[in-house]
Parts: C-alpha cells; sequence; structure tokens
C-alpha cells in the first residue's frame, strides 16, 4: 500500500494521503477483532494467543479460528463461518442496531445483517441499508418517545382524577351509611306500624271468612239434604213413604261384599238394622252411609236429557243434572222444583216466604241463598266466591295494605342504598395500580373485532368473546389479578374462569398492557385453545422517559 502511495503523483498523493488518514482514523475507530465476534467477546479471542472455546471445552491455536473447520462444541472457534452448525454470528450493523445471527446464515446467499457482513463470500450482492434502517428506527423511537411523554402526562391526570374521585367515592360512602341507618330506623318502625295494622285487618278477615265458612257449611247440609230426599223419592218405587229392603237391593252398586248383589242382609244393614225406614230416618240413619255409592236411577235409566225438570232432583250425574237446570231455569215452575227438591217439610210458598224474609235480613246467608236463587248450579266457582268484606273490614285492609306498602318501599329503598354501598366497597377495594392510573376503566369496556368475533374487555371486570354474526356471548375470564412479573406487576392482567371449553380448560385471558395515548385493545389472539391474549394500550401504563426497551449497543 505504501509502495503504491508513493508511486501515486502530486495531486493523487494528496487524494491518496486523504484516503489513508480516513482508513487509518476508521482503523482506529474499529476495534480489531475476528470476524463475526462482538466487542463484548473481543477479549476472548486475542490475536496469537491460543484460543480456549467459550464453554472451555478445548484450547485450540490461534489460526484455527475462523479457518472454517468446527473445533469447539459450541461454535464459538467460527464466528465468521457457517462451519459450526451452532455457531452465532454477530453482525455489527453501524448506524443501526447489532444482532447476532445463526453462523448457518453467513454466505448462504441471503442477505441478513443490514450491513451486508454476512455475505462477505458468496457473491451475493448485498445493499447496506443500516444508516437507512437506524434512521427510520430513530423516528420511530422518538415517535415513541413523544407519545409516551403525551401518554404520561394524561397519565398524571388519570391519576389526579383517581384520587378525586376516590375521595369523593369515600365521602359517598359516608353518606350512603348515614342514609342506610336512618332507612333501617325508618323500615323498623314501619314494621311495627304494618304489624299493628296487621293483626286487626286478620282477625276481621279471619271473622268474614269464617262466617262464610259456616254459610257455606250449612249450605251444603242443605244440598246433601235435598239430595237425600231426592234419593229417598227415587228409591221409593212403590211411593209408600218407607224405603224396604227390597227397594234397596234393586241397587247393586251398595252392594257391601263385592258379590255384585246386595243381600237381604246387606240390604238390612244399610237400612240400619231394621226391615224399612221412613224419610227421616232415611236422612240419619241410612243416606250417610250410601250416599257415595248410591248411582241414581234418572241417569242409568233416562241418560237422554229430558226436556222435563228432573223428579227427585240431584244425582251423581252433576252434568246432565245441570244442564237440566240451566234449561229450566226460566220455566215459572223452576224455582218451585228446586223447592221442592230442597226438600223441608215447607210448602212451595213457605219457600218463597223464607226467601223473601231472607233478603230483607240481608245476612251473609241471605246473600249465599240470593246468589243460589239465581245463578244456576253449574257456575259453582260463582257460588263458592267469598262475598266482598264489610265496610269496617275493607277500611282495615285498606290501612293495612298502605301500611304494607309503605314497609316495602322503605325497605326498597334500604335495599338500594345497601346495594350502592356494597358496589362502591368493592370497587374501592380493587387495586387501581401504584397511585390509581387504571382506576378510570373501572366501568368502561373496550372491543375490538376480527373476522369472525368481536372481543370486549371491559378492566376490572371480564372478558368476552361474542360470534360477529350472531350468537351469545362467550366469557373469556373474569377479573382475577395483576399478573406481570415481580418486577413489573402491573404490565399484565389475569381474566380466569371464563366459559369451560369443550374437552378443555375453563377459558381463561392475559391482557398484556402497553403505553399509548389511546385506551384500546391492540390485538386479540388464542395462542392455546381457550387461553386468549390481548395487547391493550393505555396512558396508564406510560413511564416517564421511558418508550422502548430494545437492545442499542454499537449504533
Ligand atoms: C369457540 C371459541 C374459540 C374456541 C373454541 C373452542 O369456538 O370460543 O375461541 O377456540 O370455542 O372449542
Amino acid at each position: 500500500m505504501a509502495v503504491r502511495v508513493a508511486a501515486l503523483g502530486g495531486r493523487s498523493l494528496g487524494l491518496g494521503l486523504l484516503l489513508l488518514l480516513v482508513a487509518a482514523a476508521a482503523a482506529a475507530l474499529e476495534v480489531k477483532r475476528p470476524r463475526g465476534v462482538s466487542l463484548q467477546n473481543r477479549h476472548f479471542y486475542e490475536e496469537n494467543i491460543p484460543f480456549t472455546c467459550l464453554d472451555g471445552s478445548k484450547t485450540i491455536p490461534f489460526h484455527e479460528v475462523n479457518d472454517d473447520y468446527c473445533d469447539c462444541r459450541d461454535g464459538s472457534d467460527e464466528p465468521g463461518t457457517s462451519a459450526c452448525p451452532n455457531g452465532s454470528y454477530h453482525c455489527s450493523n453501524a448506524g443501526h442496531r447489532s444482532e447476532y445471527i445463526p453462523s448457518s446464515h453467513v454466505n448462504d446467499g441471503i442477505c441478513d445483517c443490514c450491513d451486508t457482513t454476512d455475505e462477505y463470500n458468496s457473491g451475493a450482492t448485498c445493499l447496506n441499508t443500516c444508516k437507512e434502517q437506524g434512521r427510520k428506527e430513530r423516528e420511530n423511537m422518538q415517535k415513541m418517545a413523544e407519545m409516551a411523554k403525551e401518554g404520561f402526562k394524561l397519565k398524571q391526570q388519570l391519576i389526579e382524577d383517581a384520587k378525586k374521585s376516590r375521595e369523593d367515592k369515600q365521602l359517598k360512602l359516608a353518606e350512603l351509611q348515614k342514609e342506610k341507618a336512618n332507612w333501617e330506623i325508618q323500615v323498623e318502625s314501619l314494621r311495627t306500624v304494618k304489624e299493628a295494622a296487621e293483626k286487626p285487618e286478620q282477625e276481621a278477615k279471619d271473622t268474614h271468612k269464617n262466617a262464610w265458612d259456616e254459610v257455606q257449611a250449612a249450605h251444603n247440609l242443605e244440598k246433601n239434604k235435598a239430595k237425600a230426599d231426592e234419593t229417598f223419592k227415587e228409591l221409593d218405587d212403590n211411593e209408600d213413604g218407607f224405603i224396604t229392603m227390597n227397594e234397596i237391593q234393586t241397587h247393586p252398586e251398595l252392594d257391601s261384599d263385592g258379590d255384585g248383589v246386595v243381600s237381604e242382609q246387606e240390604a238390612e244393614t244399610l237400612l240400619g238394622g231394621v226391615s224399612q225406614v221412613d224419610v227421616a230416618s232415611f236422612q240419619e240413619v241410612v243416606w250417610a252411609g250410601i250416599q257415595d255409592k248410591y248411582k241414581s236411577e234418572a241417569v242409568t235409566e233416562t241418560p237422554i236429557v229430558p226436556e222435563v225438570p228432573v223428579e227427585g232432583g240431584a244425582d251423581s250425574s252433576r252434568e246432565v243434572d245441570h244442564e237440566d237446570h240451566r234449561k229450566d231455569e226460566d220455566e215459572d215452575d223452576y224455582g218451585e222444583g228446586q223447592d221442592e227438591g230442597v226438600g223441608d217439610d215447607d210448602s212451595e210458598d213457605d219457600g218463597e216466604e223464607e226467601e223473601e224474609e231472607e233478603e230483607e235480613d240481608g245476612a251473609g246467608e241471605d246473600y249465599y241463598k240470593n246468589r243460589q236463587s239465581h245463578v244456576p248450579e253449574k257456575e259453582g266457582t260463582e257460588e263458592d266466591k267469598m262475598p266482598a268484606y264489610d265496610e269496617e273490614t275493607q277500611v282495615l285492609i285498606d290501612v293495612a295494605e298502605k301500611a304494607r306498602n309503605e314497609f316495602s318501599e322503605a325497605e326498597k329503598s334500604l335495599k338500594e342504598v345497601e346495594t350502592s354501598i356494597g358496589s362502591i366497597e368493592k370497587e374501592l377495594l380493587v387495586d387501581f395500580g401504584p397511585d390509581g392510573e387504571y382506576a378510570y376503566m373501572f366501568d368502561q369496556c373496550y372491543e375490538m373485532t376480527t373476522n369472525e368475533y368481536v372481543y370486549k374487555l371491559c378492566p376490572f371486570n371480564k372478558v368476552a368473546q361474542k360470534p360477529k354474526h350472531g350468537g351469545s356471548e362467550t366469557s373469556l375470564g373474569v377479573w382475577s389479578s395483576w399478573a406481570g412479573p415481580d418486577n413489573n406487576k402491573f404490565s399484565v392482567m389475569k381474566y380466569d374462569h371464563g366459559t369451560g371449553c369443550w374437552q378443555g380448560p375453563n377459558r381463561s385471558t392475559m391482557v398484556k398492557l402497553s403505553c399509548g395515548r389511546e385506551t384500546m385493545v391492540l390485538s386479540t389472539s388464542e395462542p392455546s385453545r381457550c387461553e386468549y391474549l390481548m395487547e391493550f394500550s393505555t396512558p396508564a401504563f406510560c413511564q416517564e422517559g421511558v418508550h422502548d426497551g430494545g437492545d442499542h449497543d454499537e449504533l
């Protein structure tokens, strides 16, 4: 080189000298080391000193370093060739970021290092893009730094807001506690009022009900008696005013030993041990023993509905019988027939008089009878309906009802206050970060739509997934805890106990936080089935002066 410089002419000499000086300066800057060795490891590769493999497994003469023959098990003797399958090549990438590439990529015809040095002998044409890449990265970092700065500023506001909101919540909580105590007193006093009003109400209602029960019982008794009379007439085939054993025997359904025939003995037993009974004994002794079994002749003999009122009235075939009554209801004779059916000793006229008298009395029983004479029997429900409460009872009911309403309104208000207290207390217990900076996202949800799903993150609450084109929401987990590493706990949120995965775990989601101006879900993925990962940006994660965690050596 020196000879060549000496041979150059005047102007050329000046230029040559300049180049020489530049080269010398560069050499001074570039620390000498074998190809593919990083600055950091340079001291392991001292020229002309035997080289010991970095794993200590072997020592070789220095000239065997980078001789394209792999001596060391860890590949450290061939940092600049592809001889060792497990070696690493270090590109300095001046102007950008240095990096290691697998030494198998050295001279493989593909440009890996932006400074082109990995392809020194492959013939590949590589362009040094380090400067350009470095510039872009620096610009990017600049932007990130600005964003981090802005985000950090926003974070300060968030912290301030959180502090204020926490104080407000604590004040509100104290207020609600007071309200709660007041409502508790109110509820208790209204309970006393209610109970005091309900006692006379219940008593009056019971009295009314008991009176009605009595009326009903009397009515049933009367009905039963009428039926007994009808049955008597039906059984008294020869109409001599007595039921004999023979007449009983015409009704095989009254058989008691199951042989299908009513024997004389059985008939006598049914008649109460005598051979015949008059209507009074029939009522007193016989009827109770046969009423459940007895089948009316009217039905079996004349199953087709007759046009005229059924002689003898009631029988077990109510349906048919009642139809008849309904049909005949408007006929003048009907009332009389019915009275006859009821069968008291009263004459027809007496029956009518009684009805009039009872109407005048206006007692519960009259009310009931009144209805009986006007309402077809079929409509039993109407008939069974208890009459309206008297005015006095109704006043007591109204007073009690009002007291009940006031009590339940107060109870409702107390529950509402308790619910509010519960939710504030719950919120105050959540860990919203070292300075409460994450508090603002409580009660908020952030969505992200992918090809298939709409993902929803409601921080400190839940994560969910909903098919984009309809279908129900699947829980991807509920808030569990902060789950970042020990030195960066607030960098990851964990949501678990989501919907069970078919033949798999319950769905769960990790939310990885990053610094950003906006609070938004940046990405969602499912690295393993039913285990989801979300990237989430928030100014609350921004730190002062920290915008990138990258490695910037040899830039
Ligand atoms: C649904 C979704 C998916 C999940 C499968 C598992 O389709 O929740 O994310 O992988 O269920 O069966």
